[in-house]
């Protein structure tokens, strides 16, 4: 790196908060909880999972007495999945609670991803990779990936390259099926007695892989602020210019979490929430008429603009796409071998020849481009590649013509100008946030502890960080317990479960409040750009979601 911003300069020197319990370094007194089962299909997890199932919730106090060092080890670390705000500051956290067990203690990491861990290739991160990467954003210190570990051989591979390298603990940082991936092969080293232990760590701006011990996956904090920075400008543009309606697609590949913390932080005047569209069993007509309905009503009050947020993952949540995704994915899945050699139009037209007739009356009533968007190849978990399909585009064009037949039919008078976005990417690797790098340099020194505490297949879990730091709670929980089983890539398999936007939690009821106001009213609010230095109320937030979720109230 030679030449660095002067922001990067200054936020270099930010030391990271740490809970009191971790304070004095990551050799901690362990409190053991009763043992635990897992969300659902607990017989089938339990048999999957023989020597990690169970295993009890642990929470973090300070050592009391003069523990001495442990035994020096070698830890492996990894990134996996979608870039997220923070991933070098878990890597710093891990790298600095091993030094305070063991100064002698080393720490590699593996390169792109869980491939480097089945290629052996792999650095050693010493103090000054390390130092170089404090609190930026980004995941280029050792690169990720998304190949999916599942099969033995990759297992074998896995276990005779840290055995080359005498790595006897790894840390993967990663979202859902990441963690997913962490617990099979926590649990293949310990019934292969291969002496090698796993933690996870939760990461993904999604927002997804959250419960009651995993409060916030980090990147969520720091990737919603870039957003809705970018929405409440559109936001000023549009009532300055008042000429466009803005269709905004936002990340987050299944769950709407992106989507509704956007909205709270800027009042849009419309944001369709996936989780209402399912429970609703709403169409994609009806979604189209009720956006229609808002854009009519502003018209009539003379208001020709508006932003309208559209969470990425929307159009698996349209019950009869939902459908068609599903037979889309055994379609593609089972016939592999057959339509390997296809290119997109072919796969569109192998699966168009071959659906339920249902689906294949739904498939056809979509935009072509679209129905191609769907026959892609889906990621190596098997998920559609939802930041490839251009929803926003197709509301926005929908809409249009919805309105054009109101006009015909003299039930609307007004002016449709669109502009479209997608915020994704841009967010993904924003320098992280105050509570993000917090946060994420706290799970890190707490999968060190999870380490020195001798354990595996936990996740390293940091609570109540709607307090100050010190407050924060320490601590592991057993990935098994957050697993059920799922249907992917035409098979059965054990994955944590996501964690969906709930329509009777606190975000979603306080949203629901206030919507039909900021429809009508411009009542927008403009976020800024992330505060790095200044008063503490600019710079040491939570969102919003996280505070209506832990306090009921903003
Ligand atoms: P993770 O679940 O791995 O954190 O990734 C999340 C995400 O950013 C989604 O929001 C998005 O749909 C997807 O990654 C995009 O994937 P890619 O980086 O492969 O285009």
């Amino acid at each position: 790196m030679s030449r660095i911003s002067p922001l990067q300069k200054a936020r270099a020197a930010y030391q990271p908060k740490l809970p009191a319990a971790l304070a004095a370094g990551a050799r901690v007194k362990v409190l053991e909880g009763e043992p635990t089962a897992a969300v659902a299909d607990v017989e089938a997890i339990r048999n999957l999972f023989k020597t990690t199932f169970g295993s009890p919730v642990l929470t973090f106090e300070a050592a009391s007495c003069g523990c001495g060092e442990l035994p020096a080890i070698n830890a492996g670390v990894i990134l996996s999945g979608g870039q997220a705000p923070g991933g070098h500051n878990v890597i710093a956290g891990v790298f600095d609670g091993l030094k305070s067990l063991n100064p002698a203690n080393r720490l590699f990491g593996f390169l792109k991803g869980p491939d480097g861990l089945v290629k052996g290739e792999a650095v050693e991160l010493t103090a000054d990779i390390v130092d170089a990467y404090r609190n930026t954003g980004g995941f280029d210190m050792i690169g990720s990936g998304r190949t999916k570990l599942e099969t033995p051989e990759q297992f074998e591979c896995a276990r005779a390259n840290c055995a080359k390298l005498g790595i006897t603990a790894l840390v993967i940082i990663g979202g859902d099926d990441s963690n997913t991936n962490a617990c099979v092969l926590a649990e293949y080293f310990k019934s292969n007695q291969a002496g090698i232990q796993v933690i996870g760590c939760p990461k993904t701006i999604d927002g997804d892989l959250k419960n009651e011990w995993i409060e916030a996956s980090f990147g969520f904090d720091t990737a919603c602020r870039v957003y809705s920075e970018l929405i409440g400008n559109l936001c000023r543009d549009a009532n300055s210019a008042k000429k466009y309606w803005h269709f905004v697609k936002l990340m987050g590949r299944s769950a709407s979490h992106i989507a509704l913390e956007c909205a709270l932080q800027t009042q849009p005047n419309y944001a369709v929430i996936s989780e209402e569209v399912a429970a609703r069993k709403m169409t994609l007509g009806a979604i189209v008429d009720e956006i229609a309905q808002v854009v009519a009503a502003r018209a009539a009050a003379g208001k020709n603009f508006g932003i309208v947020l559209i969470p990425e993952g929307l159009i698996e949540f349209i019950p009869e796409i939902k459908v068609l995704i599903a037979e889309l994915n055994e379609l593609l899945a089972v016939n592999a071998a057959q339509i390997e050699a296809l290119d997109v139009e072919g796969k569109t037209a192998f699966a168009a020849a071959n659906l339920s007739s249902a689906s294949a009356a739904v498939f056809s009533s979509l935009p072509v481009g679209i129905q191609n968007q769907l026959c892609r190849d889906r990621d190596p978990h098997g998920n559609v590649q939802v930041s490839l399909i251009e929803t926003e585009k197709m509301l926005a064009a929908m809409v249009g013509e919805r309105l054009a037949a109101w006009k015909a039919a003299g039930r609307y008078k007004g002016k449709f100008a669109t502009q479209t976005h997608f915020f994704g990417y841009e967010g993904r690797c924003a320098a992280p946030s105050n509570y993000d790098a917090d946060y994420c340099y706290s799970l890190g020194y707490t999968a060190a502890a999870l380490i020195g505490a001798g354990r595996t297949g936990y996740m390293a879990s940091v609570r109540n960080t709607i307090e100050p730091a010190a407050q924060w709670i320490a601590g592991g929980i057993p990935i098994t317990m957050m697993m059920n089983m799922e249907r992917r890539h035409g098979a059965d398999k054990p994955v944590i479960r996501k964690a969906l936007v709930e329509l009777d939690g606190a975000p979603f009821r306080f949203f629901d409040t206030q919507r039909a106001g900021w429809a009508i009213e411009t009542d927008y609010v403009y976020p800024g750009p992330i505060q790095y230095f200044g008063p503490s109320e600019v710079c040491d937030l939570t969102t919003m979601t996280l505070k209506l979720e832990k306090q009921g109230r903003l």
